[in-house]
């Protein structure tokens, strides 16, 4: 496939790299956002996410010429789906929170006008098992005067595969080119078009399956960590039981040549494996127990860390009868959702500070080194500090987030009455 030109929809924090990587071998990209905030800082090289070494592609894709963002689709050799599958929100705390395709549908009416005979359309967004094969039949729907896959037709109009992201936060301009890639088309021939698209800057293996399998993939890996994730979790609430440090006893465990256990932290976050697991559980309910039951261990870890929070408070109290709780002065130690990012979604820090900050009626100080200002409603019961002096001040510091910076502190030149390390930090 002579791929001269690619469209590719949604400029988040997969697409845009993306979009720039493509852009950097020469490719001509027009990138498409119903952000029209995102669509202008695009436009002039700039970026509106926060990821390592992105900038420097993205002001150079642009200033060649090679990178356009719009608002709208153009027609081009192929179509890359970079959308958020988020899940709907409800009511009910108890029930399995589904899918949300809705940005996957629009998606498809965006590109429908313009696709032409011997495009490619790829979603690379993380999906339920079917979801491509439904995109395809979406698409058929809006254009029933070409062909897709599924029409069976010996001529296929439209390629369409399901070519799922697996990039780390903060590396991903690195694992774009060097991971393998799964490569799902719908029908063989799908998939041969999509390896030779990838082969443009992949360096890794382009590993060919079917669409629903490439699915299930992706899905599976970031079930997997969660499981994992959520047996490490559990193991800190067993271990503060009976008495134990955890961070040792994992240490200790991992030295078994065939065990190897995650760390615990105060829950788990980001806008992918708080999430992914789901999609799974909705479509098969009564056969993923375990990976049910592992989302409601990490979602009720934040709840355990506040209890810790709470008990920190009575021992300071009861040590010291003249003081009220108004007297305690708090530290939070970091709201992004992991180490070194400034990404606050589905952040179990952030959520944990918030809890924390409806029911301190002291001092609440938060460090978080790699933002400038806090979110609301937390700017207006919190003082953004920096770490020295929330060490000097604080009578309680909740430790949730392992940044490089925390890691260097030196905590035994403080002393702190109450320390509750979700992350074992300064437990080890
Ligand atoms: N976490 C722990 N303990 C650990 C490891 C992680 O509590 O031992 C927590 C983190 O603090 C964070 C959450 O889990 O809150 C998720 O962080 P992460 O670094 O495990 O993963 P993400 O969400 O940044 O990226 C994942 C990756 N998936 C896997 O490693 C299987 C990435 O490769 C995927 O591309 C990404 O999801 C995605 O986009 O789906």
């Amino acid at each position: 496939m002579n791929v001269k030109n690619i469209c590719v929809i949604g400029l988040g924090y997969i697409g845009l790299p993306t979009a720039a990587i493509f852009a950097s071998r020469k490719i001509q990209v027009y990138g498409v956002d119903v952000n029209e905030e995102a669509v202008n800082t695009i436009n002039q090289g700039k970026i509106h996410i926060i990821e390592p070494e992105l900038d420097a592609i993205v002001f150079k894709a642009v200033q060649q010429g090679y990178l356009h963002a719009s608002t709208e689709a153009q027609a081009a050799d192929a179509f890359l789906i970079a959308v958020p599958t988020p899940f709907k929100e409800s009511d009910d705390p108890d029930s399995i929170p589904e899918p949300d395709l809705h940005f996957i549908h629009q998606a498809a009416e965006t590109i429908a006008p313009v696709l032409d005979k011997g495009n490619l359309v790829i979603l690379e967004s993380t999906s339920p098992v079917g979801t491509t094969e439904l995109l395809a039949q979406w698409l058929k729907e809006m254009r029933p005067d070409l062909s897709f896959p599924q029409d069976g037709a010996d001529e296929i109009d439209i390629n369409v595969a399901h070519c799922p992201e697996r990039v780390l936060p903060g590396k991903v301009v690195r694992e774009l080119v060097h991971n393998d890639r799964l490569i799902g088309g719908i029908t063989p021939e799908c998939s041969e078009k999509s390896v030779e698209l990838y082969k443009i800057f992949v360096d890794g293996e382009c590993i060919v399956t079917n669409a629903r399998t490439a699915e299930m993939a992706k899905l599976t890996e970031n079930a997997s960590r969660d499981v994992s994730i959520a047996f490490a979790n559990e193991l800190s609430i067993i271990c503060e039981q009976l008495d134990i440090n955890v961070w040792e006893l994992i240490r200790l465990a991992n030295r078994h040549p065939r065990v190897n256990i995650l760390q615990p932290g105060p829950g788990v976050g980001g806008h992918c494996i708080a999430v992914d697991p789901w999609f799974i559980v909705s479509k098969c309910p009564e056969q993923a127990k375990m990976i049910s039951l592992a989302r409601g261990i990490n979602n009720s870890k934040p709840d355990w860390v506040i209890g810790q929070y709470l008990k920190a408070v009575d021992t300071l109290l009861s040590n010291e009868p003249s003081k009220t709780v108004k007297d305690l002065c708090v530290a939070c130690l970091g709201i992004a959702f992991k180490a070194d990012i400034d990404d606050l979604r589905e952040s179990p820090a952030l959520d944990i500070t918030n809890k924390i900050a409806e029911m301190h009626e002291g001092q609440l100080l938060v460090v978080e080194p790699n933002i400038s200002t806090l979110p609301s409603p937390l700017n207006e019961k919190a003082k953004l500090s920096t770490l020295n002096d929330a060490m000097i001040e604080a009578d309680i510091v909740v430790l949730l987030v392992d940044h490089k910076a925390f890691k260097r502190f030196d905590i035994k030149k403080v002393n702190i009455p109450q320390i509750i390390d979700s992350r074992g930090l300064w437990s080890e």
